[in-house]
């Protein structure tokens, strides 16, 4: 088989600045050790996250020149809505700014104390979303996706069985909803299977919940199933994602993965009454229902962006070309979740350094490491960014994986970017040994990740 190449040419480019390991030192420190806290002129790839990062083709940026920027009933709004309508098949379409505005609307009519949400895995806007209201996020991961070792097919799947006992347990009427995120991102960027969908679906429908779907890389995981699931091999993708919404009563959406833009999302879903609560908040909080927080443009530019997500050159290339830096990485012998994600490789950072224990932050340290020696931008995603505090004991409660995301922005690096990243990641494999754990010196009560300061644990 021949080389999979990227599947477009690049008609506007955007320079890198390179620094020295010197200059980065400096830089690392200033940011108190916390990537998110360097400005990006001082990365040089950045992996951070592949949110709202992806380019967009000629045709979104002429859909950006086409928006109606009409207050109310813009031309703009109805593409958007048809395009969206005909992928998730559901009656009601309310665009808001990002994914977590839809959370924010869906969470406070759905929400509040006394209330459960089962998922595959939340999101942490998802689960701060939900806490937010006083209600109570509960993962049902299947077993087989907490093992970052061992190879499967579709290991962002629910336990089915654990939510029944846990929907009997707290009584259906305490849980107005059960999601399920397509890729399962904190899971490792890992595909639900369409029987896993189906299975969840059952058991709502057996105890009258609706079903969500936190849809955000949606295509990606249509593919997953298209490449992996037995049926679906003669599918089109668009098929599949249509037949993944038909078994969900309605989603929330950011559309700053799979739609391919650099802002957006929406909320779908085929209740009327709870469409009418969601719009009276979204009229509050993000905007007119034609617009929701977003201009004309941007809804071109989504619209357009579904339609380009779906095409399975630009998925196979997608898919593929994570599983590149995987295969590269893992053949050094760097330990990753298996298999490769569809946005990202998730560095396993407990095997990395084992001599770094959870509540030093060995993923922490990894991130650390990766920019002083190349650049590279990524995110630790493991005991800063869900470690909570058990209440009576004040000692930190660690999550089941220690894991660095490498996420790859959709349609922006080539090739020898990801080859340049594997030489990063391979240098500083080498020299594990040598990471210091760090400890949190600053942190905000909420999303802690985002603003933390941390120091290296010296000795
Ligand atoms: C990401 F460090 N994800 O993966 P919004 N659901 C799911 C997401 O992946 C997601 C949202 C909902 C991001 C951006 C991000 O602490 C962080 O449009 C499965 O970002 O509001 C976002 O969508 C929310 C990174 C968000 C973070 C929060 O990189």
């Amino acid at each position: 088989m021949k080389t999979i190449i990227e599947p477009f040419k690049i008609k506007s480019v955007e320079p890198i600045k390179f620094t020295t390991k010197e200059e980065r030192e400096k830089i690392l420190v200033e940011a108190g050790y916390n990537p998110f806290m360097i400005k990006s002129e001082d990365i040089i790839i950045d992996l951070l996250t592949d949110s709202g990062t992806s380019a967009m083709s000629a045709l979104q940026w002429a859909g950006i020149m086409q928006g109606d920027e009409s207050y109310a009933g813009s031309k703009s709004f109805f593409r958007f809505e048809k395009v969206v309508k005909e992928i998730t098949g559901k009656k009601f379409i309310i665009p808001t700014h990002q994914g977590r505005a839809a959370e924010k609307i869906l969470f406070s009519i759905l929400g509040g104390p006394g209330k459960y949400f089962p998922n595959n895995t939340h999101f942490d806007t998802t689960r701060a979303n939900i806490e937010f209201t006083g209600a109570v996020a509960e993962d049902f991961l299947t077993e087989l996706g907490k093992h970052p070792e061992i190879p499967g097919d579709f290991k962002g799947n629910m336990d089915v069985e654990a939510l029944e006992k846990f929907i009997i347990e707290k009584g259906a009427e305490n849980i107005p909803l059960v999601m399920i995120t397509v890729t399962n991102n904190s899971g490792g960027g890992q595909p639900v299977s369409m029987q896993n969908i189906k299975d969840v679906r059952a058991v709502c429908d057996k105890y009258g919940i609706p079903l969500f779907l936190d849809a955000c890389r949606f295509a990606e995981n249509a593919y997953f199933i298209k490449l992996r699931e037995k049926g679906y091999g003669d599918k089109s993708v668009k098929e599949i994602a249509q037949e993944m919404f038909s078994y969900a009563d309605g989603a929330t959406m950011s559309a700053k993965k799979d739609a391919l833009v650099n802002i957006g999302g929406f909320l779908a879903m085929n209740d009327e009454q709870l469409a009418m609560n969601a719009r009276n908040i979204l009229i509050v909080t993000e905007g007119f229902p034609t617009y929701g927080g977003l201009a004309g443009r941007d809804l071109e530019a989504i619209a357009q962006g579904l339609e380009e997500v779906l095409d399975e050159n630009y998925l196979r290339y997608r898919i593929k070309s994570t599983e590149y830096l995987g295969n590269k990485i893992r053949e050094a012998g760097i330990p990753i979740l298996e298999p490769p994600g569809g946005h990202a490789i998730y560095i396993d950072a407990k095997r990395f350094a084992p001599h770094i224990p959870p509540h030093q932050y060995p993923g922490q340290s990894i991130v650390c490491e990766l920019y002083l020696e190349g650049g590279v931008r990524s995110v630790e995603i493991g005991s800063v960014m869900f470690g909570k505090y058990d209440k009576a004991t004040g000692k930190l409660i660690s999550p089941p994986m220690e894991l660095v995301r490498l996420a790859i922005p959709r349609r922006v690096y080539t090739q020898s970017h990801i080859d340049y990243l594997a030489e990063v990641i391979i240098e500083v494999y080498k020299k594990r040994d040598s990471l210091k754990g760090y400890k949190i010196v600053y942190e905000a009560p909420m999303l802690r990740h985002f603003t933390a300061k941390f120091e290296p644990i010296e000795g």
